[in-house]
């Protein structure tokens, strides 16, 4: 069997080098030529656990090869972005053109798996799209007449966590929407080659609905405990002691409020949604609401402090601790650190303090005269306001002797976390 996976990315990358690692020769497709050329030297584009190792095995067995054009195989897997557009519309031609791409080297008894975040009724569009370019072959939907299948359909979204992907990608249960049960069956083999998690079969339209469920899910809860933080704030109660205690009742799980909601799935995914449904989603569009104004809430808050100080702005310095959209990775992007950094830098500081671990380099957009990039310990030593923004793994150790001088606003209950460990 050849599996030919369509996009190299977060997910493509990762579920080709998982497939590879079984045994299974598998063809990489990409439109960018250095994406396509790193694969090949045996590296990796993107920084994730254990995909390294993975891919330079399969590369080097031969299993694994990656191209920009599109070669004939058994199973086709298309995991191309699906961004939002303006309007925070969703734009589904990345999907359309892999279509496009499949049905010039498609053949009679070939599976196509859509694996990327889609509106519902975007499989039954693609295979649309496909039967109009490919009349000589049968599709699932247009086969009223109940003739033999020619071409397998199914929507398998993917469900893993940024920084555990191999692991989830292995161990996760998965939903299997195929056009027909049939389509279902065939997908649903093609995943027990290296799922250890449970595989369920639903329709397409259910399983596109059921990836935007779960990130809405998530969203929603997030926002509940963004609200509670700014409410607790006003009442000057701690949000982290009230979340704990009230966790403690056996049907209560408060999630964490932070400065917003980052990275591409969870801000992203409720508009696919609400686009759709504009009139029947209020809770959804409340949520995304919430968590947005939740940075806006913490960029007031830091002109507050200020304000407090009795200190022009001239004669300050800020510390922001963390810039990436959450803990222990160096993804920035769609990150609420970075867009509150980007506005305390604006704000005028004589020195602004960034501090990110996880990467080597300030990224362009907080470059600028009076920003620097600092370790820790001297943003801490200079800055005489500190703003956490990310609960980084490294700052577990910060020593609180050194903030008793300081002016503290704390994002993500580090704080609460210290104090914790030490037993304050
Ligand atoms: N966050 C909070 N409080 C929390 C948890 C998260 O503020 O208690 C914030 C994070 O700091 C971050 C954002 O939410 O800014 C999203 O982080 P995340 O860890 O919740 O999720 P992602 O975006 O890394 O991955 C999500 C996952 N979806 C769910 O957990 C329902 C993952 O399983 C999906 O595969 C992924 O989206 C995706 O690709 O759709």
């Amino acid at each position: 069997m050849i599996v030919s996976v369509i996009g190299l990315g977060y997910i493509g990358l990762p579920t080709a080098a998982v497939l590879a690692s079984k045994g299974i020769k598998v063809i990489g497709v990409d439109i960018n030529s250095d994406i396509v050329n790193t694969i090949n030297d045996g590296n990796v584009h993107i920084v994730e656990p254990d995909l390294h190792a993975l891919v330079k095995d399969s590369i080097s067995n031969g299993n694994l090869t990656a191209t920009t054009k599109y070669e004939k195989a058994d199973v086709f897997i298309i995991s191309v972005p699906t961004p939002l557009i303006e309007e925070q519309k969703p734009d589904i031609n990345f999907v359309k053109s892999a279509a496009e791409g499949i049905a010039s080297v498609l053949e009679k008894g070939n599976l196509i798996i859509l694996e990327s975040t889609c509106p519902v009724g975007t499989s039954e569009h693609i295979v649309e799209l496909m039967s109009s370019l490919r009349s000589d072959l049968s599709f699932p939907q247009n086969n009223k007449e109940n003739k033999e299948i020619d071409v397998n359909f199914a929507y398998c979204p993917e469900r893993v966590l940024p920084g555990k992907i191999i692991r989830e990608l292995v161990n996760n249960d998965r939903i299997v929407g195929g056009i027909t049960p049939d389509c279902a069956m065939n997908a649903k083999k093609l995943y027990e080659v290296f799922v250890k998690g449970s595989c369920f079969i639903t329709d397409s339209r259910t399983a596109e609905l059921c990836k935007l469920t779960e990130n809405s899910f998530r969203d929603m809860n997030i926002a509940f405990a963004n609200e509670l933080s700014i409410i607790c704030d006003k009442a000057n109660i701690d949000t982290w002691e009230l979340i704990e205690l009230a966790n403690k009742h056996p049907r209560v799980s408060i999630l964490e409020p932070g400065p917003g909601v980052g990275g591409h799935c969870i801000a992203v995914d409720p508009w696919f949604i609400i686009n759709s449904f504009p009139n029947e989603s209020h809770l959804i569009q409340t949520s995304r609401k919430v968590n947005t104004q939740k940075t806006e809430y913490m960029i007031e808050k830091i002109k507050q402090t200020v304000s407090s100080t009795q200190k022009t702005i001239k004669d300050l310095s800020i510390a922001c601790l963390g810039l990436s959209f959450k803990p222990n990775i160096d993804d920035l992007r769609e990150s609420p650190a970075m867009e509150i950094a980007d506005q305390v830098i604006q704000m005028g500081f004589n020195k602004v303090y960034l501090v990110e671990p996880n990467i080597n380099e300030a990224p362009d957009l907080l470059k600028c005269n009076d920003v620097l990039l600092t370790d820790l310990d001297v943003a801490i030593n200079s800055a005489e306001i500190i703003v956490i923004l990310v609960k980084h793994k490294t700052f577990y150790n910060l020593k609180l002797s050194l903030l008793s001088d300081k002016i503290v606003i704390d994002a993500v209950g580090l704080m609460k976390l210290i104090k914790g460990k030490k037993g304050v």
